[in-house]
Protein backbone atom coordinates (compact mmCIF):
# COMPACT_ATOMS: atom_id res chain seq x y z
CA UNK A 1 0.00 0.00 0.00
CA UNK A 2 1.44 3.38 -0.85
CA UNK A 3 0.90 6.32 1.61
CA UNK A 4 2.26 9.99 1.88
CA UNK A 5 4.65 10.24 4.24
CA UNK A 6 3.42 11.08 7.92
CA UNK A 7 6.89 11.09 9.51
CA UNK A 8 5.28 8.28 11.90
CA UNK A 9 8.69 7.93 14.32
CA UNK A 10 10.33 4.20 15.31
CA UNK A 11 7.75 3.23 18.45
CA UNK A 12 4.61 4.44 15.66
CA UNK A 13 5.89 2.42 12.99
CA UNK A 14 6.64 -0.78 14.97
CA UNK A 15 3.10 -0.33 16.83
CA UNK A 16 1.23 0.20 13.35
CA UNK A 17 3.46 -2.69 11.88
CA UNK A 18 2.60 -5.03 14.75
CA UNK A 19 -1.48 -4.34 14.56
CA UNK A 20 -0.99 -4.88 10.47
CA UNK A 21 -0.01 -7.81 10.09
CA UNK A 22 -2.45 -8.70 13.18
CA UNK A 23 -5.20 -7.29 11.58
CA UNK A 24 -3.69 -9.55 8.11
CA UNK A 25 -2.63 -12.63 9.43
CA UNK A 26 -5.28 -13.16 12.21
CA UNK A 27 -8.42 -10.69 12.16
CA UNK A 28 -9.07 -10.96 8.14
CA UNK A 29 -9.29 -14.74 7.74
CA UNK A 30 -12.53 -14.47 10.48
CA UNK A 31 -13.92 -11.51 9.54
CA UNK A 32 -16.76 -12.46 6.97
CA UNK A 33 -17.42 -15.21 9.74
CA UNK A 34 -17.73 -13.50 12.91
CA UNK A 35 -20.28 -11.22 11.34
CA UNK A 36 -21.98 -14.07 9.68
CA UNK A 37 -22.53 -15.22 13.17
CA UNK A 38 -22.78 -12.00 15.29
CA UNK A 39 -20.02 -13.45 17.18
CA UNK A 40 -17.77 -11.99 20.13
CA UNK A 41 -14.29 -11.96 19.22
CA UNK A 42 -13.12 -12.83 22.57
CA UNK A 43 -10.19 -15.19 21.84
CA UNK A 44 -9.03 -12.37 18.96
CA UNK A 45 -9.18 -10.12 22.24
CA UNK A 46 -7.15 -12.19 24.26
CA UNK A 47 -4.63 -12.42 21.55
CA UNK A 48 -4.59 -8.95 21.35
CA UNK A 49 -3.92 -8.28 24.65
CA UNK A 50 -0.87 -10.81 24.63
CA UNK A 51 0.57 -8.75 21.78
CA UNK A 52 0.00 -5.72 24.35
CA UNK A 53 -2.11 -3.65 21.79
CA UNK A 54 -4.36 -2.92 24.89
CA UNK A 55 -1.15 -1.01 26.17
CA UNK A 56 -1.30 1.23 23.43
CA UNK A 57 -2.51 5.10 24.70
CA UNK A 58 -2.36 4.09 28.51
CA UNK A 59 -0.16 5.77 30.91
CA UNK A 60 3.37 4.29 31.24
CA UNK A 61 2.91 4.19 34.71
CA UNK A 62 -0.18 1.80 34.67
CA UNK A 63 1.57 -0.61 32.29
CA UNK A 64 0.87 1.13 28.83
CA UNK A 65 2.87 2.16 26.28
CA UNK A 66 2.24 5.88 26.80
CA UNK A 67 -0.88 8.45 25.74
CA UNK A 68 -1.03 8.60 22.35
CA UNK A 69 -3.97 8.99 20.47
CA UNK A 70 -1.93 9.11 17.51
CA UNK A 71 -0.77 5.36 18.26
CA UNK A 72 -4.44 4.19 18.96
CA UNK A 73 -5.76 5.54 15.82
CA UNK A 74 -3.16 3.40 14.48
CA UNK A 75 -4.12 0.42 15.20
CA UNK A 76 -7.63 0.95 15.10
CA UNK A 77 -6.91 1.84 11.17
CA UNK A 78 -5.27 -1.23 10.65
CA UNK A 79 -7.77 -3.71 12.34
CA UNK A 80 -10.33 -1.70 10.77
CA UNK A 81 -8.98 -2.80 7.31
CA UNK A 82 -9.50 -6.19 8.12
CA UNK A 83 -12.89 -6.34 10.48
CA UNK A 84 -14.43 -3.04 11.49
CA UNK A 85 -16.70 -5.29 13.74
CA UNK A 86 -13.47 -6.39 15.71
CA UNK A 87 -11.79 -3.06 15.64
CA UNK A 88 -15.25 -1.32 17.53
CA UNK A 89 -14.49 -3.73 20.36
CA UNK A 90 -11.12 -3.70 20.64
CA UNK A 91 -11.46 0.97 20.34
CA UNK A 92 -14.64 0.64 22.95
CA UNK A 93 -12.82 -0.40 25.59
CA UNK A 94 -10.45 2.33 24.95
CA UNK A 95 -13.87 4.80 24.89
CA UNK A 96 -14.74 3.06 28.17
CA UNK A 97 -11.29 3.85 30.41
CA UNK A 98 -10.99 7.19 28.64
CA UNK A 99 -13.67 8.65 31.51
CA UNK A 100 -10.86 7.54 33.88
CA UNK A 101 -7.54 8.67 31.66
CA UNK A 102 -9.39 12.09 31.89
CA UNK A 103 -11.04 12.59 35.67
CA UNK A 104 -9.91 9.67 37.48
CA UNK A 105 -8.37 10.08 40.98
CA UNK A 106 -4.80 8.18 41.35
CA UNK A 107 -6.37 5.53 43.28
CA UNK A 108 -9.15 4.87 40.29
CA UNK A 109 -6.42 4.88 38.02
CA UNK A 110 -4.33 2.59 40.15
CA UNK A 111 -7.44 0.14 40.44
CA UNK A 112 -8.81 -0.04 37.06
CA UNK A 113 -5.79 1.00 34.05
CA UNK A 114 -3.87 -1.90 34.86
CA UNK A 115 -5.92 -4.90 34.71
CA UNK A 116 -7.08 -2.49 31.22
CA UNK A 117 -4.02 -1.87 29.51
CA UNK A 118 -2.89 -5.46 30.22
CA UNK A 119 -6.33 -6.34 28.47
CA UNK A 120 -7.11 -8.84 31.00
CA UNK A 121 -10.21 -6.68 31.55
CA UNK A 122 -12.10 -4.58 28.69
CA UNK A 123 -14.49 -1.40 29.39
CA UNK A 124 -17.25 -0.04 28.15
CA UNK A 125 -18.85 3.58 27.95
CA UNK A 126 -22.71 3.95 28.91
CA UNK A 127 -24.02 7.50 28.21
CA UNK A 128 -26.99 6.64 25.93
CA UNK A 129 -30.27 5.77 26.82
CA UNK A 130 -33.49 4.94 24.84
CA UNK A 131 -34.83 8.77 25.02
CA UNK A 132 -31.30 10.50 24.91
CA UNK A 133 -28.94 10.08 21.84
CA UNK A 134 -27.77 13.41 20.30
CA UNK A 135 -29.65 14.94 23.41
CA UNK A 136 -27.57 13.51 25.53
CA UNK A 137 -28.24 15.89 28.78
CA UNK A 138 -31.74 14.52 28.82
CA UNK A 139 -30.71 10.78 30.28
CA UNK A 140 -32.99 9.75 33.24
CA UNK A 141 -30.27 7.26 34.74
CA UNK A 142 -30.52 7.90 38.42
CA UNK A 143 -27.83 8.02 41.21
CA UNK A 144 -29.02 8.77 44.38
CA UNK A 145 -26.58 9.64 47.11
CA UNK A 146 -27.63 7.08 49.69
CA UNK A 147 -24.78 6.42 52.93
CA UNK A 148 -21.26 5.38 51.91
CA UNK A 149 -21.99 5.65 47.77
CA UNK A 150 -24.67 5.89 44.91
CA UNK A 151 -27.95 4.00 44.16
CA UNK A 152 -28.36 3.89 40.38
CA UNK A 153 -31.35 2.54 39.14
CA UNK A 154 -32.38 3.02 34.87
CA UNK A 155 -31.46 1.42 31.51
CA UNK A 156 -28.52 2.63 28.93
CA UNK A 157 -28.93 1.39 25.67
CA UNK A 158 -26.30 0.60 22.76
CA UNK A 159 -23.54 -0.06 25.11
CA UNK A 160 -20.87 -1.50 22.84
CA UNK A 161 -18.79 -3.99 24.65
CA UNK A 162 -21.69 -4.60 27.18
CA UNK A 163 -21.95 -7.72 28.59
CA UNK A 164 -18.71 -8.63 27.81
CA UNK A 165 -16.79 -5.79 29.67
CA UNK A 166 -15.86 -6.05 33.24
CA UNK A 167 -15.46 -2.18 33.60
CA UNK A 168 -18.16 0.55 32.95
CA UNK A 169 -18.35 3.87 32.92
CA UNK A 170 -21.82 5.30 33.43
CA UNK A 171 -22.85 8.33 33.36
CA UNK A 172 -26.14 9.18 35.48
CA UNK A 173 -27.95 11.96 36.99
CA UNK A 174 -27.01 12.95 40.48
CA UNK A 175 -29.07 16.49 40.48
CA UNK A 176 -31.92 15.88 37.97
CA UNK A 177 -33.51 19.57 38.16
CA UNK A 178 -29.70 20.73 37.17
CA UNK A 179 -30.00 19.17 33.93
CA UNK A 180 -26.94 18.68 32.41
CA UNK A 181 -24.85 20.08 35.29
CA UNK A 182 -26.63 17.32 37.62
CA UNK A 183 -24.98 14.41 35.80
CA UNK A 184 -21.91 12.49 37.29
CA UNK A 185 -19.97 9.45 36.44
CA UNK A 186 -19.25 6.28 37.72
CA UNK A 187 -17.49 3.23 37.60
CA UNK A 188 -19.52 0.41 37.85
CA UNK A 189 -18.50 -3.53 37.85
CA UNK A 190 -19.70 -6.59 36.39
CA UNK A 191 -21.14 -8.63 38.93
CA UNK A 192 -21.94 -5.80 40.99
CA UNK A 193 -25.63 -6.87 42.55
CA UNK A 194 -28.40 -4.95 40.94
CA UNK A 195 -26.87 -4.50 37.54
CA UNK A 196 -27.79 -6.80 34.55
CA UNK A 197 -27.73 -7.09 31.00
CA UNK A 198 -30.69 -6.29 29.04
CA UNK A 199 -31.25 -7.18 25.05
CA UNK A 200 -28.45 -7.93 22.77
CA UNK A 201 -28.98 -5.86 19.67
CA UNK A 202 -28.68 -7.65 15.94
CA UNK A 203 -27.04 -5.04 13.67
CA UNK A 204 -26.89 -4.11 10.44
CA UNK A 205 -22.69 -4.00 10.47
CA UNK A 206 -20.04 -4.36 13.28
CA UNK A 207 -21.86 -7.26 13.95
CA UNK A 208 -18.33 -8.76 15.43
CA UNK A 209 -18.89 -6.46 17.85
CA UNK A 210 -21.59 -6.78 20.75
CA UNK A 211 -24.07 -4.06 21.18
CA UNK A 212 -25.99 -4.47 24.52
CA UNK A 213 -28.43 -2.77 27.07
CA UNK A 214 -27.38 -2.14 31.11
CA UNK A 215 -30.26 -2.22 33.40
CA UNK A 216 -29.55 -0.98 37.24
CA UNK A 217 -31.95 -1.81 39.76
CA UNK A 218 -31.33 -0.54 42.86
CA UNK A 219 -27.59 -0.63 42.29
CA UNK A 220 -25.14 0.47 45.08
CA UNK A 221 -22.14 2.09 44.18
CA UNK A 222 -19.56 2.91 47.13
CA UNK A 223 -18.40 6.54 46.91
CA UNK A 224 -14.93 5.26 45.94
CA UNK A 225 -16.02 4.49 42.13
CA UNK A 226 -17.70 8.39 41.53
CA UNK A 227 -15.41 9.48 38.61
CA UNK A 228 -14.82 13.62 38.99
CA UNK A 229 -16.68 15.87 41.21
CA UNK A 230 -20.64 15.44 41.53
CA UNK A 231 -22.15 17.48 38.59
CA UNK A 232 -19.24 16.94 36.00
CA UNK A 233 -20.20 13.77 34.45
CA UNK A 234 -21.79 15.56 31.21
CA UNK A 235 -18.45 17.31 31.34
CA UNK A 236 -16.54 14.22 31.26
CA UNK A 237 -18.78 12.68 28.61
CA UNK A 238 -18.07 15.42 26.12
CA UNK A 239 -14.31 15.49 26.84
CA UNK A 240 -14.64 11.90 26.52
CA UNK A 241 -16.65 11.72 23.26
CA UNK A 242 -14.30 15.03 22.25
CA UNK A 243 -10.82 12.55 22.35
CA UNK A 244 -12.55 9.34 20.91
CA UNK A 245 -13.98 10.91 17.61
CA UNK A 246 -10.47 10.93 16.21
CA UNK A 247 -10.76 7.18 16.82
CA UNK A 248 -13.94 6.54 14.58
CA UNK A 249 -12.03 8.37 12.19
CA UNK A 250 -9.65 5.98 12.06
CA UNK A 251 -11.91 3.53 12.20
CA UNK A 252 -13.63 4.72 8.91
CA UNK A 253 -10.11 5.57 6.63
CA UNK A 254 -8.68 1.79 7.89
CA UNK A 255 -11.84 0.75 6.48
CA UNK A 256 -12.51 2.58 3.35
CA UNK A 257 -8.65 1.47 2.39
CA UNK A 258 -9.71 -1.91 3.03
CA UNK A 259 -12.85 -1.34 0.52
CA UNK A 260 -9.90 0.51 -2.14
CA UNK A 261 -7.69 -2.36 -1.82
CA UNK A 262 -10.01 -4.61 -2.43
CA UNK A 263 -11.37 -2.90 -5.72
CA UNK A 264 -8.19 -1.86 -7.30
CA UNK A 265 -7.69 -5.94 -7.19
CA UNK A 266 -10.54 -6.79 -8.39
CA UNK A 267 -10.67 -4.09 -10.79
CA UNK A 268 -7.51 -4.90 -12.29
CA UNK A 269 -8.42 -8.76 -12.64
CA UNK A 270 -11.60 -8.45 -13.54
CA UNK A 271 -12.26 -8.56 -17.43
CA UNK A 272 -14.85 -7.45 -19.46
CA UNK A 273 -14.97 -6.71 -23.18
CA UNK A 274 -11.21 -8.47 -23.49
CA UNK A 275 -9.57 -6.07 -21.08
CA UNK A 276 -9.03 -5.63 -17.31
CA UNK A 277 -11.78 -3.09 -16.11
CA UNK A 278 -9.30 -0.52 -14.21
CA UNK A 279 -8.61 0.33 -18.01
CA UNK A 280 -12.03 1.58 -18.52
CA UNK A 281 -11.63 5.87 -17.29
CA UNK A 282 -15.18 5.28 -15.79
CA UNK A 283 -13.78 2.92 -13.20
CA UNK A 284 -9.98 4.89 -13.30
CA UNK A 285 -11.32 7.67 -12.32
CA UNK A 286 -14.03 6.83 -9.59
CA UNK A 287 -10.43 4.70 -7.87
CA UNK A 288 -8.68 7.73 -8.15
CA UNK A 289 -11.04 10.26 -6.41
CA UNK A 290 -11.45 7.12 -4.06
CA UNK A 291 -7.86 6.78 -3.60
CA UNK A 292 -7.70 10.82 -2.49
CA UNK A 293 -10.74 11.28 -0.46
CA UNK A 294 -9.46 8.64 1.87
CA UNK A 295 -5.91 10.06 1.98
CA UNK A 296 -7.51 13.55 3.09
CA UNK A 297 -9.73 12.12 5.80
CA UNK A 298 -6.12 9.99 6.52
CA UNK A 299 -4.50 13.41 6.86
CA UNK A 300 -7.15 15.36 8.65
CA UNK A 301 -7.66 12.18 11.29
CA UNK A 302 -3.95 11.97 11.84
CA UNK A 303 -3.36 15.69 12.12
CA UNK A 304 -6.04 16.11 14.68
CA UNK A 305 -4.60 13.26 16.66
CA UNK A 306 -1.61 14.77 17.15
CA UNK A 307 -2.88 17.76 17.66
CA UNK A 308 -4.26 16.48 20.78
CA UNK A 309 -1.08 14.80 21.88
CA UNK A 310 0.82 17.97 21.52
CA UNK A 311 -0.97 18.71 24.18
CA UNK A 312 -4.29 21.31 22.70
CA UNK A 313 -6.64 22.57 25.27
CA UNK A 314 -9.45 22.90 22.57
CA UNK A 315 -10.35 20.41 20.32
CA UNK A 316 -14.19 19.85 19.95
CA UNK A 317 -14.31 21.05 16.83
CA UNK A 318 -11.30 19.61 14.86
CA UNK A 319 -12.20 16.27 16.51
CA UNK A 320 -15.88 16.69 14.87
CA UNK A 321 -14.42 17.36 11.63
CA UNK A 322 -11.99 14.23 11.70
CA UNK A 323 -15.14 12.03 12.79
CA UNK A 324 -17.67 13.56 10.26
CA UNK A 325 -15.40 13.99 7.31
CA UNK A 326 -13.62 10.48 7.65
CA UNK A 327 -16.68 8.72 7.90
CA UNK A 328 -18.79 10.36 5.23
CA UNK A 329 -15.66 9.34 2.99
CA UNK A 330 -15.92 5.78 4.61
CA UNK A 331 -19.60 5.55 3.25
CA UNK A 332 -18.64 7.01 -0.21
CA UNK A 333 -15.80 4.84 -0.74
CA UNK A 334 -17.40 1.61 -0.11
CA UNK A 335 -20.35 2.07 -2.14
CA UNK A 336 -18.14 2.67 -4.81
CA UNK A 337 -16.02 -0.34 -4.30
CA UNK A 338 -19.06 -2.44 -4.35
CA UNK A 339 -20.81 -0.51 -7.63
CA UNK A 340 -16.84 -1.90 -9.15
CA UNK A 341 -17.56 -5.16 -8.28
CA UNK A 342 -21.38 -4.99 -10.03
CA UNK A 343 -22.94 -7.84 -9.08
CA UNK A 344 -20.50 -9.85 -7.28
CA UNK A 345 -20.39 -6.82 -4.85
CA UNK A 346 -23.85 -7.34 -3.93
CA UNK A 347 -22.97 -10.69 -2.95
CA UNK A 348 -22.12 -12.05 0.04
CA UNK A 349 -19.74 -14.16 -1.15
CA UNK A 350 -17.77 -11.10 -1.20
CA UNK A 351 -16.22 -8.81 1.21
CA UNK A 352 -18.22 -5.52 -0.28
CA UNK A 353 -21.49 -5.68 1.42
CA UNK A 354 -20.01 -6.04 4.59
CA UNK A 355 -17.48 -2.97 4.93
CA UNK A 356 -20.27 -1.01 3.18
CA UNK A 357 -23.06 -2.21 6.16
CA UNK A 358 -20.31 -1.50 8.53
CA UNK A 359 -19.12 1.67 7.34
CA UNK A 360 -22.79 3.20 7.65
CA UNK A 361 -22.37 2.95 11.71
CA UNK A 362 -19.23 5.31 11.56
CA UNK A 363 -22.14 8.13 10.46
CA UNK A 364 -24.25 7.26 13.41
CA UNK A 365 -22.11 6.38 15.83
CA UNK A 366 -20.46 8.59 19.09
CA UNK A 367 -22.81 11.74 17.57
CA UNK A 368 -24.15 11.39 14.25
CA UNK A 369 -23.08 13.73 11.58
CA UNK A 370 -25.78 16.20 12.20
CA UNK A 371 -24.66 16.58 15.56
CA UNK A 372 -20.54 16.83 14.50
CA UNK A 373 -21.80 19.50 12.18
CA UNK A 374 -23.48 21.66 14.96
CA UNK A 375 -20.68 21.19 17.49
CA UNK A 376 -18.49 22.89 14.24
CA UNK A 377 -20.70 25.56 13.80
CA UNK A 378 -21.30 26.27 17.08
CA UNK A 379 -17.56 26.13 17.72
CA UNK A 380 -17.36 29.04 14.48
CA UNK A 381 -19.70 30.85 15.74
CA UNK A 382 -17.94 30.93 19.46
CA UNK A 383 -14.56 32.36 17.49
CA UNK A 384 -16.21 34.53 15.90
CA UNK A 385 -17.67 36.15 18.81
CA UNK A 386 -14.00 36.30 20.33
CA UNK A 387 -13.14 38.26 17.49
CA UNK A 388 -15.27 40.47 17.91
CA UNK A 389 -14.71 41.03 21.66
N1 LIG B 1 -16.31 19.84 26.32
C1 LIG B 1 -16.54 20.44 27.50
N2 LIG B 1 -17.77 20.92 27.83
C2 LIG B 1 -18.77 20.79 26.95
C3 LIG B 1 -18.59 20.19 25.69
C4 LIG B 1 -17.28 19.71 25.39
N3 LIG B 1 -17.02 19.13 24.23
N4 LIG B 1 -19.75 20.21 25.02
C5 LIG B 1 -20.63 20.80 25.82
N5 LIG B 1 -20.04 21.16 26.98
C6 LIG B 1 -20.66 21.84 28.11
C7 LIG B 1 -21.21 23.19 27.68
O1 LIG B 1 -20.21 24.19 27.78
C8 LIG B 1 -22.33 23.41 28.67
O2 LIG B 1 -21.78 23.82 29.90
P1 LIG B 1 -22.54 24.94 30.79
O3 LIG B 1 -23.78 24.28 31.27
O4 LIG B 1 -21.56 25.23 31.86
O5 LIG B 1 -22.80 26.09 29.85
C9 LIG B 1 -22.86 22.00 28.89
O6 LIG B 1 -21.81 21.11 28.54
C10 LIG B 1 -24.08 21.72 28.02
O7 LIG B 1 -23.69 21.94 26.68
P2 LIG B 1 -24.72 22.30 25.53
O8 LIG B 1 -25.63 23.36 26.00
O9 LIG B 1 -23.97 22.48 24.25
O10 LIG B 1 -25.49 20.92 25.47
P3 LIG B 1 -26.79 20.52 24.70
O11 LIG B 1 -27.78 20.08 25.70
O12 LIG B 1 -27.14 21.48 23.63
O13 LIG B 1 -26.26 19.16 24.02
C11 LIG B 1 -24.59 17.91 22.92
C12 LIG B 1 -25.48 19.14 22.90
C13 LIG B 1 -23.21 18.35 23.31
C14 LIG B 1 -25.08 16.82 23.85
C15 LIG B 1 -24.63 17.38 21.52
O14 LIG B 1 -24.04 18.34 20.69
C16 LIG B 1 -23.86 16.07 21.34
O15 LIG B 1 -22.64 16.04 21.24
N6 LIG B 1 -24.63 14.99 21.21
C17 LIG B 1 -24.10 13.71 20.81
C18 LIG B 1 -23.90 12.86 21.97
C19 LIG B 1 -23.13 11.66 21.56
O16 LIG B 1 -22.07 11.78 20.95
N7 LIG B 1 -23.63 10.49 21.87
C20 LIG B 1 -22.95 9.30 21.54
C21 LIG B 1 -22.94 8.46 22.73
S1 LIG B 1 -21.51 7.60 23.03
S2 LIG B 1 -21.28 6.32 21.66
Amino acid sequence: MFMVNYLLNEDEVMIRDLARRFARERVAPLAAELDEKEEFPRDLLKDMAKSDLFAVSMPEEYGGTGESLFQLCLVVEELSWACPGVATSYAASWLGSAPILIAGTPEQKRRFLPRLAAGEAIAAFALTEADAGSDAGSIKTRAERRGEGYVLNGTKQWVTNGGEAQVYTVIAMTDPSKGARGASAFVVEKGTPGFSFGKKEKKMGIRASATCELVFEECFIPKENLIGREGTGFIIAMKTLDKARPGVGAQAVGLAQGALDRAVEYAATRKQFGQPIISFQAIGHMLADMATQIEAARALVYSVARMIDAGAKEYSKESAMAKMFASDVAMRVTTDALQIFGGYGYMRDYPMEKLMRDAKVTQIYEGTNQIQRNVIAQELIRQAGRRKE
